[in-house]
Protein backbone atom coordinates (compact mmCIF):
# COMPACT_ATOMS: atom_id res chain seq x y z
CA UNK A 1 0.00 0.00 0.00
CA UNK A 2 1.99 2.95 -0.88
CA UNK A 3 1.24 6.50 -0.35
CA UNK A 4 1.93 8.11 -3.46
CA UNK A 5 -0.54 7.65 -6.36
CA UNK A 6 -0.20 9.04 -9.97
CA UNK A 7 -2.98 8.28 -10.99
CA UNK A 8 -7.05 8.41 -10.38
CA UNK A 9 -9.74 5.44 -10.79
CA UNK A 10 -12.88 6.15 -10.90
CA UNK A 11 -15.73 2.97 -9.83
CA UNK A 12 -19.05 3.65 -10.45
CA UNK A 13 -21.41 1.47 -7.96
CA UNK A 14 -25.26 1.95 -9.01
CA UNK A 15 -26.33 0.84 -5.83
CA UNK A 16 -29.39 1.04 -3.97
CA UNK A 17 -30.70 -1.86 -1.55
CA UNK A 18 -29.24 -0.87 1.18
CA UNK A 19 -32.78 1.45 1.66
CA UNK A 20 -35.85 1.58 0.13
CA UNK A 21 -36.37 4.39 -2.18
CA UNK A 22 -35.59 4.33 -5.97
CA UNK A 23 -33.06 6.21 -7.82
CA UNK A 24 -30.20 6.24 -5.91
CA UNK A 25 -28.52 3.87 -8.33
CA UNK A 26 -28.78 6.85 -11.08
CA UNK A 27 -26.41 8.52 -8.76
CA UNK A 28 -23.10 7.36 -10.64
CA UNK A 29 -24.80 8.63 -13.78
CA UNK A 30 -25.42 12.27 -12.51
CA UNK A 31 -22.04 13.08 -11.03
CA UNK A 32 -20.76 12.09 -14.72
CA UNK A 33 -23.25 14.33 -16.43
CA UNK A 34 -22.09 17.18 -13.85
CA UNK A 35 -19.21 16.98 -15.40
CA UNK A 36 -17.10 14.73 -12.80
CA UNK A 37 -14.35 13.00 -15.28
CA UNK A 38 -13.64 16.41 -17.10
CA UNK A 39 -12.95 17.94 -13.73
CA UNK A 40 -10.68 15.48 -12.74
CA UNK A 41 -8.83 15.02 -16.04
CA UNK A 42 -8.31 19.42 -15.16
CA UNK A 43 -5.54 18.47 -12.51
CA UNK A 44 -2.53 17.09 -12.92
CA UNK A 45 -2.73 13.14 -13.23
CA UNK A 46 -4.53 10.30 -15.65
CA UNK A 47 -7.80 9.29 -14.46
CA UNK A 48 -9.16 5.95 -15.12
CA UNK A 49 -13.04 5.54 -15.48
CA UNK A 50 -13.46 1.84 -14.99
CA UNK A 51 -17.13 2.46 -15.67
CA UNK A 52 -19.95 1.25 -13.63
CA UNK A 53 -20.14 -2.58 -11.76
CA UNK A 54 -23.15 -4.47 -12.44
CA UNK A 55 -24.61 -5.96 -9.48
CA UNK A 56 -26.74 -8.55 -9.15
CA UNK A 57 -30.26 -8.87 -8.71
CA UNK A 58 -31.23 -11.41 -6.45
CA UNK A 59 -35.01 -12.87 -6.93
CA UNK A 60 -35.55 -14.11 -3.41
CA UNK A 61 -34.10 -12.54 -0.64
CA UNK A 62 -36.19 -12.41 2.34
CA UNK A 63 -35.51 -9.96 5.15
CA UNK A 64 -33.54 -11.58 7.70
CA UNK A 65 -34.30 -10.27 11.42
CA UNK A 66 -35.47 -6.76 10.34
CA UNK A 67 -32.77 -6.41 7.77
CA UNK A 68 -33.92 -5.74 4.71
CA UNK A 69 -32.03 -6.95 1.40
CA UNK A 70 -29.16 -9.04 2.97
CA UNK A 71 -28.08 -11.11 0.50
CA UNK A 72 -28.36 -8.69 -2.15
CA UNK A 73 -26.21 -6.01 -0.20
CA UNK A 74 -23.55 -8.58 1.24
CA UNK A 75 -22.97 -9.84 -2.35
CA UNK A 76 -22.71 -6.45 -3.82
CA UNK A 77 -20.47 -5.47 -1.38
CA UNK A 78 -18.13 -8.71 -1.91
CA UNK A 79 -18.27 -7.58 -5.59
CA UNK A 80 -17.13 -4.15 -5.06
CA UNK A 81 -14.28 -4.57 -1.91
CA UNK A 82 -12.61 -7.12 -4.57
CA UNK A 83 -13.00 -4.11 -7.39
CA UNK A 84 -11.98 -1.43 -4.90
CA UNK A 85 -8.86 -3.46 -3.60
CA UNK A 86 -7.49 -4.24 -7.21
CA UNK A 87 -8.04 -0.13 -7.91
CA UNK A 88 -5.95 0.56 -5.32
CA UNK A 89 -3.28 -3.02 -5.53
CA UNK A 90 -2.79 -0.65 -9.46
CA UNK A 91 -1.81 2.09 -7.38
CA UNK A 92 -4.63 4.27 -8.00
CA UNK A 93 -6.59 7.01 -6.08
CA UNK A 94 -9.84 5.40 -6.29
CA UNK A 95 -13.23 7.27 -6.07
CA UNK A 96 -16.06 5.06 -5.90
CA UNK A 97 -19.46 6.79 -6.75
CA UNK A 98 -22.73 5.45 -5.70
CA UNK A 99 -25.45 4.54 -4.93
CA UNK A 100 -26.39 4.08 -1.20
CA UNK A 101 -24.27 4.53 1.98
CA UNK A 102 -24.15 0.58 2.46
CA UNK A 103 -21.67 -0.13 -0.23
CA UNK A 104 -19.06 2.02 1.99
CA UNK A 105 -18.95 -1.80 3.83
CA UNK A 106 -17.13 -3.04 0.47
CA UNK A 107 -15.47 0.25 -0.55
CA UNK A 108 -13.40 0.23 3.21
CA UNK A 109 -13.07 -3.72 3.18
CA UNK A 110 -11.36 -3.44 -0.02
CA UNK A 111 -9.38 -0.75 0.57
CA UNK A 112 -8.41 -2.55 4.07
CA UNK A 113 -6.87 -5.50 2.09
CA UNK A 114 -4.11 -3.57 0.63
CA UNK A 115 -3.90 -0.87 3.39
CA UNK A 116 -4.44 -2.66 6.92
CA UNK A 117 -3.18 0.69 8.64
CA UNK A 118 -5.66 2.51 7.10
CA UNK A 119 -7.98 5.03 8.88
CA UNK A 120 -11.27 6.33 8.48
CA UNK A 121 -13.08 10.10 8.30
CA UNK A 122 -17.21 9.24 7.66
CA UNK A 123 -18.70 13.14 7.23
CA UNK A 124 -21.96 12.15 7.24
CA UNK A 125 -25.73 13.81 8.95
CA UNK A 126 -25.85 10.20 10.99
CA UNK A 127 -23.85 7.56 12.19
CA UNK A 128 -24.43 4.64 10.19
CA UNK A 129 -23.47 2.82 12.95
CA UNK A 130 -26.35 0.47 14.16
CA UNK A 131 -26.47 -2.88 14.40
CA UNK A 132 -29.08 -5.30 12.89
CA UNK A 133 -30.45 -5.20 16.60
CA UNK A 134 -30.65 -1.73 16.98
CA UNK A 135 -31.94 -0.04 13.76
CA UNK A 136 -35.07 1.53 13.69
CA UNK A 137 -35.77 1.12 9.89
CA UNK A 138 -33.81 -2.34 8.88
CA UNK A 139 -31.94 -0.27 6.25
CA UNK A 140 -28.25 -1.50 6.05
CA UNK A 141 -27.07 2.08 4.90
CA UNK A 142 -27.60 2.80 8.16
CA UNK A 143 -25.56 0.12 9.69
CA UNK A 144 -22.44 -0.01 7.50
CA UNK A 145 -19.85 1.22 10.64
CA UNK A 146 -21.14 -1.23 12.61
CA UNK A 147 -19.60 -4.38 9.96
CA UNK A 148 -16.61 -2.75 10.03
CA UNK A 149 -15.98 -2.45 13.42
CA UNK A 150 -13.85 -5.31 15.54
CA UNK A 151 -15.17 -3.82 18.83
CA UNK A 152 -19.04 -4.37 17.63
CA UNK A 153 -17.92 -8.21 16.55
CA UNK A 154 -19.78 -9.91 19.27
CA UNK A 155 -22.75 -7.61 19.05
CA UNK A 156 -23.26 -9.10 15.09
CA UNK A 157 -25.79 -11.69 14.13
CA UNK A 158 -24.40 -13.58 11.21
CA UNK A 159 -26.19 -12.17 8.43
CA UNK A 160 -27.06 -13.84 5.16
CA UNK A 161 -24.61 -12.46 2.48
CA UNK A 162 -21.77 -11.90 4.75
CA UNK A 163 -20.13 -14.86 5.75
CA UNK A 164 -17.15 -13.35 3.20
CA UNK A 165 -16.02 -10.23 5.33
CA UNK A 166 -14.25 -9.82 8.96
CA UNK A 167 -14.57 -6.69 10.76
CA UNK A 168 -11.00 -4.94 10.13
CA UNK A 169 -11.17 -1.47 11.76
CA UNK A 170 -10.97 -0.40 15.24
CA UNK A 171 -12.99 2.35 16.82
CA UNK A 172 -9.61 4.27 17.35
CA UNK A 173 -9.05 4.88 13.58
CA UNK A 174 -12.70 6.08 12.92
CA UNK A 175 -13.75 9.77 12.64
CA UNK A 176 -17.03 11.27 12.48
CA UNK A 177 -17.82 15.21 10.98
CA UNK A 178 -21.08 16.27 10.60
CA UNK A 179 -23.38 14.59 12.79
CA UNK A 180 -26.77 15.76 13.58
CA UNK A 181 -29.13 12.90 13.41
CA UNK A 182 -28.05 10.07 15.57
CA UNK A 183 -30.07 7.11 16.87
CA UNK A 184 -30.30 6.52 20.92
CA UNK A 185 -28.72 2.73 20.11
CA UNK A 186 -26.33 4.59 17.86
CA UNK A 187 -24.94 7.45 20.68
CA UNK A 188 -24.67 4.49 23.24
CA UNK A 189 -22.55 2.54 20.66
CA UNK A 190 -20.37 5.92 20.08
CA UNK A 191 -20.09 6.53 23.95
CA UNK A 192 -19.49 3.24 24.62
CA UNK A 193 -16.75 2.50 22.44
CA UNK A 194 -15.49 6.23 22.57
CA UNK A 195 -15.52 7.20 19.23
CA UNK A 196 -14.04 10.45 17.88
CA UNK A 197 -17.00 12.50 16.65
CA UNK A 198 -17.71 16.07 15.57
CA UNK A 199 -21.58 16.97 15.43
CA UNK A 200 -22.37 20.37 13.57
CA UNK A 201 -22.52 21.69 17.17
CA UNK A 202 -18.86 20.61 17.62
CA UNK A 203 -18.64 22.25 14.02
CA UNK A 204 -20.53 25.95 15.32
CA UNK A 205 -18.13 26.18 18.54
CA UNK A 206 -14.69 24.97 17.41
CA UNK A 207 -14.79 26.29 13.73
CA UNK A 208 -13.73 23.49 11.15
CA UNK A 209 -10.66 24.05 10.91
CA UNK A 210 -9.95 23.17 14.71
CA UNK A 211 -12.32 20.19 13.84
CA UNK A 212 -9.83 19.43 10.91
CA UNK A 213 -6.51 19.42 13.32
CA UNK A 214 -7.93 17.59 15.98
CA UNK A 215 -9.49 15.09 13.39
CA UNK A 216 -6.18 15.18 11.61
CA UNK A 217 -4.50 14.84 15.53
CA UNK A 218 -6.31 11.89 16.56
CA UNK A 219 -5.75 9.79 13.81
CA UNK A 220 -2.37 10.65 12.01
CA UNK A 221 -0.17 12.07 14.90
CA UNK A 222 1.24 8.18 16.02
CA UNK A 223 1.96 7.91 12.01
CA UNK A 224 1.57 8.64 8.74
CA UNK A 225 -1.18 6.37 7.16
CA UNK A 226 -3.98 6.00 3.96
CA UNK A 227 -6.79 7.79 4.79
CA UNK A 228 -10.61 6.32 3.70
CA UNK A 229 -12.98 9.02 3.05
CA UNK A 230 -16.46 8.44 3.10
CA UNK A 231 -18.57 11.57 2.31
CA UNK A 232 -22.21 10.97 2.35
CA UNK A 233 -24.05 14.44 0.52
CA UNK A 234 -26.29 14.55 3.36
CA UNK A 235 -23.45 16.03 5.23
CA UNK A 236 -23.84 19.11 3.29
CA UNK A 237 -27.21 21.23 4.09
CA UNK A 238 -30.21 20.52 2.12
CA UNK A 239 -30.01 24.03 0.81
CA UNK A 240 -26.88 22.61 -1.03
CA UNK A 241 -27.42 18.92 -2.11
CA UNK A 242 -31.46 18.32 -1.47
CA UNK A 243 -31.49 15.08 -3.79
CA UNK A 244 -30.70 12.83 -1.28
CA UNK A 245 -32.95 10.61 0.74
CA UNK A 246 -32.29 11.21 4.50
CA UNK A 247 -31.79 15.01 4.00
CA UNK A 248 -31.18 16.90 7.87
CA UNK A 249 -31.75 20.66 8.47
CA UNK A 250 -28.25 22.16 10.08
CA UNK A 251 -25.52 21.01 7.44
CA UNK A 252 -22.12 21.93 6.26
CA UNK A 253 -22.28 24.98 4.53
CA UNK A 254 -20.35 24.45 0.79
CA UNK A 255 -17.14 26.44 2.57
CA UNK A 256 -16.66 24.19 5.55
CA UNK A 257 -17.30 21.30 2.84
CA UNK A 258 -14.83 22.20 0.96
CA UNK A 259 -12.29 23.08 3.71
CA UNK A 260 -12.89 19.16 5.21
CA UNK A 261 -11.92 18.15 1.53
CA UNK A 262 -9.07 20.65 0.64
CA UNK A 263 -7.85 19.59 4.28
CA UNK A 264 -7.86 15.92 3.50
CA UNK A 265 -6.12 16.47 -0.34
CA UNK A 266 -3.70 18.51 1.79
CA UNK A 267 -2.32 15.26 3.68
CA UNK A 268 -1.51 13.14 0.66
CA UNK A 269 -2.51 10.56 1.90
CA UNK A 270 -6.00 10.53 0.35
CA UNK A 271 -6.04 6.48 -0.86
CA UNK A 272 -9.83 6.18 -1.23
CA UNK A 273 -12.99 8.05 -1.07
CA UNK A 274 -16.88 7.31 -1.33
CA UNK A 275 -18.96 9.69 -2.70
CA UNK A 276 -22.63 8.19 -2.14
CA UNK A 277 -26.70 9.37 -1.78
CA UNK A 278 -26.81 11.44 -4.44
CA UNK A 279 -30.61 10.36 -5.64
CA UNK A 280 -31.60 12.21 -8.87
CA UNK A 281 -35.30 10.90 -8.42
CA UNK A 282 -35.77 13.18 -5.46
CA UNK A 283 -34.59 16.12 -6.50
CA UNK A 284 -38.29 18.61 -6.08
CA UNK A 285 -36.94 20.22 -9.93
CA UNK A 286 -34.75 19.42 -12.46
CA UNK A 287 -32.35 22.29 -11.07
CA UNK A 288 -32.46 20.76 -7.46
CA UNK A 289 -30.69 17.42 -9.00
CA UNK A 290 -28.37 19.17 -10.98
CA UNK A 291 -27.26 21.30 -8.06
CA UNK A 292 -26.56 18.01 -5.83
CA UNK A 293 -24.60 16.38 -8.38
CA UNK A 294 -22.24 19.81 -8.83
CA UNK A 295 -21.51 19.95 -5.20
CA UNK A 296 -20.98 16.34 -5.00
CA UNK A 297 -18.22 17.13 -8.00
CA UNK A 298 -16.95 19.59 -6.46
CA UNK A 299 -16.34 17.41 -3.46
CA UNK A 300 -14.43 14.89 -5.08
CA UNK A 301 -12.68 17.58 -7.43
CA UNK A 302 -11.12 18.76 -3.90
CA UNK A 303 -10.41 16.26 -2.04
CA UNK A 304 -8.21 15.40 -5.49
CA UNK A 305 -6.35 18.56 -5.56
CA UNK A 306 -8.69 21.05 -7.61
CA UNK A 307 -8.01 24.47 -5.73
CA UNK A 308 -9.53 27.76 -4.41
CA UNK A 309 -6.69 29.33 -5.85
CA UNK A 310 -6.73 27.78 -8.83
CA UNK A 311 -3.37 25.80 -10.11
CA UNK A 312 -0.28 27.21 -12.07
CA UNK A 313 0.57 24.20 -14.09
CA UNK A 314 -2.05 24.89 -16.95
CA UNK A 315 -1.22 29.05 -17.44
CA UNK A 316 2.53 28.84 -17.00
CA UNK A 317 2.91 27.88 -20.59
CA UNK A 318 1.00 30.70 -22.22
CA UNK A 319 2.36 33.29 -20.52
CA UNK A 320 5.87 32.00 -20.97
CA UNK A 321 5.10 31.57 -24.90
CA UNK A 322 4.12 35.69 -24.74
N1 LIG B 1 -30.27 6.21 11.45
C1 LIG B 1 -31.32 5.91 10.51
C2 LIG B 1 -31.38 4.41 10.23
O1 LIG B 1 -30.50 3.69 10.68
O2 LIG B 1 -32.30 3.99 9.58
C3 LIG B 1 -31.15 6.69 9.23
C4 LIG B 1 -29.93 6.31 8.46
C5 LIG B 1 -29.76 7.11 7.23
C6 LIG B 1 -28.47 6.71 6.61
C7 LIG B 1 -28.02 7.71 5.66
C8 LIG B 1 -27.15 7.34 4.65
O3 LIG B 1 -26.63 8.10 5.85
MN1 LIG C 1 -34.55 3.57 -11.85
MN1 LIG D 1 -24.50 7.75 5.38
MN1 LIG E 1 -26.48 10.20 5.87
Amino acid sequence: CQNRKHSVAVLGAPFSKGQKRRGVEHGPKAMRDAGLIERLSNLDYPVHDFGDLSFQHLEKDEPYMNVHFPRTVGCANKLLSGAVSNAVGGGHTTVVLGGDHSLAIGSVDGHARHCPDLCLIWVDAHADINTPLTSPSGNLHGQSVAFMLKELQNKMPELPGFNWMKPFLSAKDLVYIGLRDVDPGEHYILKELGVQYFTMRDIDRLGIQRVMEVTFDHLLSRKQRPIHLSFDIDAMDPSLAPATGTPVNGGLTYREGIWITEEIHNTGLLSVMDLVEVNPALGASREAVENTASMAVDVIASSLGQTREGSPIAQTQTLKDD
